[in-house]
């Protein structure tokens, strides 16, 4: 049932690890980096960001205080988003009570260094036994609302609403944007809005262990997951921090059928399919099948997570076309890394919100090679992928993988590198990069974790024919 590609495995892998070593060791035919864990800083433009005055965060519960004098700009955006609403409370076509009264409180509440409006609204209008005041997060870009986060349930002393300890925020350790505390109960962020603390515990537990595999033909290849919180990369050949053998094995053997995936594309849910039991393939590497059902659609290129949860909490948006904006991005790598005079050459861009801040992340994929018709070196090819992130009003940029050719080889493979996947692999709301690195008839999976304006590897896998 197997395919060729199953049966003779990792050997290639091995090759290139090993060619790795040899580009590295051989600056005559290639220069720069390995493509598994280069992560480098090319751009960084002056940030504009005010830190908070008050120091160190820590954990205690910030009861928010809410004006409703000052603030006026602040409350003029809140006024032009809920214009209708208000406008209709106002004409009286809401009931007698005809005043809204907006209270305005300002901190960062998503640690990007730019602080957001919260807004408590008052009037008979946003009264129901759930709530009695529309409570919610703004955050303004170009002086006006680019997103509004409501946060339901909030019942406060309306007579004294400036001297309230109903709302209140707590800087987390784990998450960029903070708790809430609204009467007693803890609201997290998850991924695309606040929720109730213990709906998110629950989801914890189920945490603990995920497998991710690859779906290839009747098989996938197991890629790794997350065991105890901690990542795993399945491939026993590379070593990731924090990653043994034992675990490893450990996390293969609790692989023990029945697991439901959902398969994923770059943009789109695909559907659920049951796994099977892990199995170890012999052959020149160690590696994990595991087979599942239904078939998957011919050419499908899907990953699988074992989570109930939406791994494409928000969907990345793929540019192919008009990608001239990228471009000095790229020209700046290409002249940081001896290129300066080849063209640059922007396969795709493909933007979406990886951490969940409200701010756009753009992936730029930039090669000259056209891989469908040459597999080995050619003079001036280069393929690496930029992260481009937006920091206080400001573009960053980081290589995540590249590989650059600087002579004609016919015996040199060249790496090609693809984001093939976008997913919140461990459910933690922030969407990990996937890229995949072809070499002749191999490749290798890698997952980068975003985590305060760095892609740390967090997963490597590697397979070969
Ligand atoms: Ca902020
Ligand atoms: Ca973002
Ligand atoms: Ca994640």
């Amino acid at each position: 049932m197997k395919k060729l590609i199953f049966m003779t495995i990792l050997y290639a892998f091995i090759i290139l690890v090993g060619c790795d070593k040899q580009i590295t060791n051989n600056p005559d035919q290639q220069y720069s980096q390995t493509p598994t864990d280069k992560r480098e800083l090319i751009s960084e433009s002056p940030s504009n960001q005010n830190q908070d005055s008050s120091g160190d965060k820590n954990s205690e519960t910030k009861w928010l205080s809410f004006s409703f004098e000052n603030f006026k700009k602040e409350r003029q955006f809140v006024k032009e988003h809920h214009k209708d609403e208000i406008r209709d409370i106002e004409d009286g076509k809401m009931g007698n009570d005809k005043v809204v009264n907006i209270g305005i409180a300002s901190e960062d509440i998503n640690n990007d260094g730019v602080r957001e409006v919260i807004a408590i609204l008052s009037n008979r209008y946003y009264s129901s036994s759930q709530a009695n005041a529309a409570l919610g997060v703004y955050i303004i870009n170009n002086e006006k609302v680019e997103r509004y986060i409501p946060l339901t349930g909030i019942f406060v002393d309306t007579s004294n609403i400036e001297k309230q300890s109903e709302i209140g925020i707590v800087y987390s350790k784990i998450r960029d944007w903070a708790d809430f505390v609204i009467n007693g109960k803890r609201l997290v962020w998850d991924g695309t809005g606040y929720v109730n603390e213990s709906k998110n515990q629950k989801d914890n537990v189920e945490k603990s262990f995920v497998p991710i595999i690859y779906p290839m033909n009747t098989c996938a290849a197991l890629v790794g997951g997350i065991q105890d919180n901690k990542w795993i990369s399945a491939d026993l050949f590379e070593q990731l921090s924090g990653n043994s053998e034992t675990d490893k094995r450990e996390f293969c053997q609790r692989i023990v059928g029945g697991e439901k995936y959902k398969f994923y594309s770059i943009d789109k849910e695909i559907g659920e399919f049951e796994g099977q039991k892990v199995v170890e393939e012999n052959g020149p590497g160690e590696w994990f099948s595991v087979g599942y059902t239904p078939t998957l659609e011919n050419g499908l290129e899907a990953i699988g997570i074992c989570g109930d949860w939406n791994a494409l909490p928000r969907i990345p948006t793929i540019q192919k076309e008009n990608t001239e904006q990228y471009e000095s991005a790229v020209n700046d790598v290409l002249t940081d890394r001896g290129l300066g005079s080849v063209p640059a050459v922007i396969k795709q861009a493909i933007s979406v919100d990886l951490d969940g801040n409200g701010t756009e992340e753009v992936l730029i994929n930039a090669t000259n090679i056209d891989y469908s018709k040459n597999k080995f070196a050619e003079e001036n090819t280069y393929s690496f992928i930029i992260l481009q992130e937006n920091v206080g009003g400001k573009d960053k940029s980081f290589v995540i993988t590249e590989n650059y050719y600087k002579e004609t080889n016919e015996n040199e493979p060249v790496l090609y590198n693809t984001v093939p996947f976008i997913v919140d692999a461990n459910g933690d709301g922030k969407m990990e990069v996937v890229t995949k690195s072809e070499y002749y008839e191999g490749f290798s999976l890698n997952f980068y974790e975003m985590n305060n304006g760095e892609a740390l590897h967090v997963i490597t896998f590697g397979l070969g024919a």
